[in-house]
């Protein structure tokens, strides 16, 4: 394990107040918090190597294309994938969902087929399919979810065919934080002769992932979900599929060849990288990686289940709280709940007051929020560097909740 304290001093913005009280950040689902080893990339790039990418032969081009493709090296390990080159850098997984549903599916799907999706699917997972599926004719299904928020992989068994080309689904809920069955979806998907897409967003920062033992034929991720910057994000492809597909956006940089009637591709995976990308926060996202291999997946997924445990634990002591979702261990570092009586919206202000940062509404899930028949739902969720005493200051919070709103109401 890593000494917690150390690891919370990486942090600046973990040693702030918010409305005078100590900071308690727990809307990691959102976004993270960045170390200052991310700060500092960030900070060293610009000052000391600021040059645009893969075009100058000056020597401080050479070093940011350098900096820049180690940053993808290590992206490529930290999913193991089989190479570098299948590893393009979006701006995150809404963009790399969308590169994927343009390019690919444009060129796949056709009237008659259908694309598998769930009900615990994020919008950046459900509107992409359903301009590609409005366009070609297609057919969304969706798999359903038992009212623990797990998938009914019995139904989905029977909503396979031949007809299915695509399944695409997330590898951990963002709103229940439910970890999916990938590797036993993605054989059975391929079985029917169906891709796979997994929505990782949720995944990358908290599990090893590995895409060729998922076999998956894509996974997409944000950075800025794990320690990394915005503006940055990933998408994982089987080199097969990247190279029959066309290209997503055109511009300088994804060309070989340009003719005035036509052009050439450049290879694998600048084709799907036109313009100059977002160089300083792929190399922030690069020592984002250093920094949580440092620390190991191991730790980071033992602290966040100690948390989740003892949140779930606490909060089911609670009188007129509901728990959403899966048990502990079956879930990653998320915990939704309602309050009886009390908006979430009003929850997170409440909390707000106390320091206390978390999510409420739908979660850009509103599908699964029309599945438990809600609007919304406050969302509590971990990252490694969060401790005990903020799940009791989350604790305490909601019970100040209650008592606020339990006040007659003076007229
Ligand atoms: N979920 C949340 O608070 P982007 O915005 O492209 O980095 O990620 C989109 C996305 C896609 N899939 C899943 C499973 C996600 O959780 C997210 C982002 C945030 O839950 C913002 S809505």
């Amino acid at each position: 394990m890593f000494d917690i304290e150390t690891v919370r001093a990486d942090f600046p913005i973990l040693q702030t107040t918010v409305r005078g009280r100590p900071l308690v950040y727990l809307d990691n689902a959102a976004t993270t918090q960045k170390p200052r080893q991310v700060l500092e990339a960030l900070d060293h790039y610009y000052r000391a190597q600021n040059s645009n990418v893969h075009r100058g032969l000056h020597s401080l081009s050479e070093q940011a294309t350098q900096a820049y493709e180690a940053a993808r090296d290590k992206l490529a390990r930290w999913i193991n994938a089989p190479s570098t080159d299948t590893v393009i850098f979006t701006r995150g997984t809404t963009e790399a969902i969308n590169l994927v549903a343009y390019s690919w599916g444009r060129h796949n799907i056709v009237e008659g087929d259908e694309i598998l999706l769930t009900l615990l699917e994020h919008h950046s997972n459900i509107v992409p399919w359903q301009l590609l599926a409005q366009e070609k004719g297609a057919t969304l299904r969706y798999v359903d979810v038992d009212d623990s928020g797990r998938l009914r992989i019995e139904q989905y068994e029977q909503l396979l065919s031949e007809k299915t080309k695509l399944v695409a689904l997330n590898h951990i809920s963002n709103a229940l934080g439910t970890i999916n069955p990938i590797q036993q979806i993605s054989q059975k998907a391929h079985a029917v002769g169906a891709r796979v897409l997994i929505d990782g967003a949720q995944g990358a920062p908290h599990l090893d992932v590995d895409v060729q033992a998922i076999d998956c034929d894509f996974y997409a991720f944000s950075g800025h979900k794990m320690a990394g910057p915005t503006g940055v994000g990933v998408l994982y492809g089987r080199r097969k599929l990247l190279e029959e597909m066309p290209p997503f956006l055109g511009g300088g940089e994804m060309i070989r060849e340009v003719n005035t009637d036509h052009s050439t591709w450049n290879d694998l995976p600048w084709k799907f990288e036109a313009g100059t990308p977002n160089i300083a926060q792929a190399i922030g996202l690069g020592a984002a990686v250093d920094y949580l291999s440092d620390i190991g997946l191991e730790a980071i997924r033992s602290q966040e289940h100690e948390l989740v445990h003892a949140a779930l634990s606490q909060l089911a002591d609670i009188a007129g709280v509901t728990l959403w979702g899966p048990p502990a261990q079956e879930r990653a570092a998320v915990v939704a709940f309602s309050l009886d009586g009390i908006h979430p919206h009003d929850i997170s202000q409440i909390l707000d007051q106390e320091g206390l940062a978390i999510r409420a509404g739908h979660h850009c899930a509103q599908l699964l929020m029309k599945r438990f028949e809600v609007s919304s739902t406050a969302r509590a969720s971990f990252y490694f560097y969060n401790t005990l005493e903020e799940v009791e200051a989350l604790v305490r919070g909601i019970r100040s909740a209650q008592k606020f709103f339990s006040r007659p109401v003076r007229t």
